[in-house]
């Protein structure tokens, strides 16, 4: 919380006003405001005698928490938000007249909720999963939802459909198993029927669906949606947000272990990076297609399992948007935002894609049930920052105390709320768009091409890319148990790409499709991770320092402050808390106890001159979380004694190579004294970087091997 009034933004300033009074500021109290003076027993009929009603408290408490569960989301129901701010580069006025986009000058407050979308509340966060992305910008002219997730694209083009994804892609109803996951029988067979799904599969078996970070992934509106001008011109818009710091992913094998080591990482890193300062960074872009080019694609503009490539329309950045502040309370902000596709201002309509016309639809619907009643945007979080007035009236939880008439027109209520004049130009005005068409249940013809653009996809990735695509089908159908299920799918795959079809099927034990005439259309780079590398900068990244007894203290604390300085967050770990004793007697401080975490939770490792890594059980767990980094493709650092250590822990390819000839002598894992001499180095191979002392040319090699995020030459655990 900001508890300097001058400098809440709006929506901050209204949060105050709710804010629960501080419990320091006196007892404790029932919620009727009677003081309490003893809420550890009951009140009881004699000391070993029975309960009495007439105890109100008891009564209250027990009530009150008997009633603390809400229903959680059907879908997204994990999550994790921050507030922040919006601010345009320039003004939009030729495209669009919401206020929010005019004046680089005025700052919106936002409310984000990022989440998976199959598990339940308390699933774990690195699950293969789409990502949700929900903006709400409190906006001067009233709540505007960006309800988007990290795919460009969705499994489903009507949502009428939705309930049928949703429920194939859930546990299986009679065992509620698996929880997280998609690779169950009930999704693929789904998917294996459903080839307008296909698309989106290829997003979900690629790297995009388990982040490193939330702040690491892209976001998409999916839709296309209309901004609309003063003077009533509209124009296409497919919304992106681009992550300051670059789209970066876990390994799989990474990922399923994060799951136990660390349930919240990606909820916790939201988190302690906003309480450490690191404010998280999103451009917002916009594709614009002007409404005369509604037809020059060969897809639909309306089908929400198509992207418009970036090389054909590109991206054009708008403004950017920055997370400042955790919430105060999870249920009473996180859990409680209420996000709505239909939350819309002036300036921004909708279009007639059929899976948006159904969330304006659902997402009002579902606040019903979840929030309990229609006064759900009374909550404080949902509170729009402009001003309130209606006839809206009463319903369960009222919060607010109307006065006058509820009714228009009305003349006893000086005819308030006023409608806006004709001429206010700030009213919401949908775009008189032209509708005519008979009533028909049918999909237009214009979405039948469900095979091109999840080609395209697959022809935009790296090797490493695809090889990962290749290995998530070969795990997810390996799981599924109905082999005709496995057979329909590998026949879908092979209308995508023959040889991917060949290679799952090879992977899951069912015969390779005959070939079918598959599209290869024109790689759209702008999908690849290998072009969204962010800044290059290392800000952010978890690097473990393995220290021990023995530790050269002066380079490793030039080190750590040299990592620290580029916006890392270096940390030393040692087999216990406290400190320990440097080579030359001095107290080096530990940051955490090594068995306290694990290598999947950290992007990087060094180990420093005189670390040592005896024979035992502590020993092993150093080696291990050496080679786990490095199995994961991370960077690995050793320097001096450290450089010996690194070369006896990863395969010989690397070490061998890449160890200075000073240091290799000294490489036994049992290695400590204080350094090699001569031949410094830094030798880099692959991302382990090796030197014969702690230089500052070895932190910028290593620094280089960081920022590269992860070094996919190297061999990864498949599956
Ligand atoms: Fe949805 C939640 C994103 C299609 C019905 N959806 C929800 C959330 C996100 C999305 C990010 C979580 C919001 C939060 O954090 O509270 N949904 C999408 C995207 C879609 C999409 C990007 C396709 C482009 N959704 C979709 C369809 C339907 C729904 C087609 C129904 C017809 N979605 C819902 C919902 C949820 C929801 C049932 C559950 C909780 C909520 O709304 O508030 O109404």
């Amino acid at each position: 919380m900001n508890d300097s009034p001058d400098s809440r933004d709006p929506k901050d300033q209204q949060l105050q006003t709710v804010r629960a009074p501080d419990p320091a500021g006196g007892p404790l109290t029932t919620d009727q405001g009677v003081t309490v003076d003893h809420t550890d027993d009951a009140l009881a009929g004699g000391e070993r005698g029975p309960t009495l009603m007439e105890d109100f408290h008891f009564r209250e408490k027990i009530t009150r928490f008997d009633h603390e569960r809400i229903p959680e989301r059907v879908v997204h129901a994990r999550g994790a938000g921050a507030y922040g701010y919006f601010e345009p580069y320039e003004s939009c006025a030729a495209f669009t007249k919401a206020a929010f986009l005019q004046d680089p000058s005025v700052r919106t407050p936002v409310f984000v909720r990022f989440s998976t979308v199959q598990g339940p509340r308390g699933s774990a966060d690195t699950v293969r999963d789409v990502r949700g992305f929900a903006t709400k910008f409190y906006t001067s002219e009233g709540n505007y939802d960006l309800v988007g997730n990290n795919f460009p694209v969705f499994f489903i083009q009507d949502g009428i459909k939705f309930p049928d994804f949703v429920h194939a892609v859930k546990p299986e109803p009679h065992n509620e198993i698996p929880t997280g996951a998609s690779a169950h029988d009930t999704l693929w067979d789904f998917v294996s029927l459903q080839p307008e799904t296909l698309h989106t599969i290829m997003w979900l078996m690629s790297d995009r669906a388990i982040p490193r970070s939330y702040r690491m992934m892209q976001g998409f509106g999916v839709h296309t949606f209309r901004f609309v001008t003063a003077d009533g011109k509209g124009t296409f818009v497919k919304f992106h947000w681009k992550p300051k710091l670059g789209v970066h992913s876990l390994v799989w094998d990474e990922a399923q272990e994060v799951q136990g080591r660390d349930p919240d990482f990606n909820r916790r890193d939201l988190w302690d990076m906003i309480a450490a300062g690191h404010h998280p960074e999103y451009e917002l872009g916009v594709q614009l297609v002007p409404e005369e080019d509604e037809h020059a694609f060969d897809f639909d503009l309306l089908d929400a399992t198509k992207i418009i490539p970036e090389e054909q329309v590109p991206v054009r950045p708008i403004g950017r948007m920055v997370l400042n502040r955790n919430p105060d309370n999870f249920f009473a902000e996180t859990e409680q935002v209420a996000f709505h596709t239909a939350n819309v201002v002036p300036g921004i309509d909708f279009t007639n894609d059929p899976l948006l016309q159904a969330r304006n639809f659902s997402y009002l619907d579902t606040q019903l049930i979840r929030l309990g009643g229609p006064n759900f945007p009374h909550l404080p979080v949902n509170r729009a920052v402009a001003p309130v007035r209606n006839n809206q009236r009463d319903g369960y939880h009222q919060g607010q105390i109307h006065r006058g008439t509820s009714y228009s027109p009305n003349s006893l209520g000086g005819g308030c709320p006023a409608i806006a004049d004709p001429s206010d130009t700030s009213a919401y005005r949908h775009m008189a768009e032209r509708v005519d068409g008979r009533k028909i249940r049918k999909r237009s013809p214009s979405f039948e091409d469900h095979y091109t653009q999840p080609a395209l996809f697959w022809h935009s990735l790296a090797d490493w890319e695809r090889r990962h695509v290749i290995d998530a089908f070969r795990f997810e159908l390996g799981k599924v148990q109905a082999m005709q299920v496995r057979t329909r799918t590998v026949e879908e795959l092979a209308h995508v790409d023959g040889e991917l079809a060949a290679a799952v099927a090879d992977g899951i034990g069912v015969p390779r499709p005959a070939a079918v005439g598959t599209p290869s259309p024109r790689p759209s780079p702008a999908l690849s991770f290998e072009n969204n590398t962010g800044d290059g900068s290392i800000s952010t990244r978890q690097i473990a320092l393995l220290v021990t007894d023995g530790v050269t203290a002066d380079r490793l604390s030039a080190l750590k402050d040299a990592l620290n300085g580029q916006g890392a967050m270096a940390e030393a770990l040692a087999p216990h808390d406290g400190t320990v004793t440097g080579g030359d007697g001095e107290e080096v401080p530990v940051d955490r106890a090594l068995p306290t975490v694990a290598a999947v939770l950290y992007d990087a490792v060094v180990v420093p001159d005189g670390t040592q890594l005896p024979d035992d059980a502590h020993g092993d767990a150093a080696r291990r979380f050496v080679r786990n980094a490095y199995r994961h493709g991370k960077a690995v650092g050793g320097y001096g004694s450290g450089a010996g250590v690194v070369a006896a822990l990863v395969p010989d390819a690397v070490a061998t190579a890449s160890v200075p000839d000073a240091v290799a002598s000294s490489g036994s894992s049992t290695s400590g004294g204080s350094g090699g001499s001569g031949g410094d180095g830094p030798v880099v191979d692959r991302g382990v970087v090796t030197a014969g002392s702690g230089s500052d040319a070895f932190t910028e090699a290593f620094v280089e091997a960081v920022a590269a995020h992860r070094h996919w030459e190297r061999p990864m655990p498949r599956g």
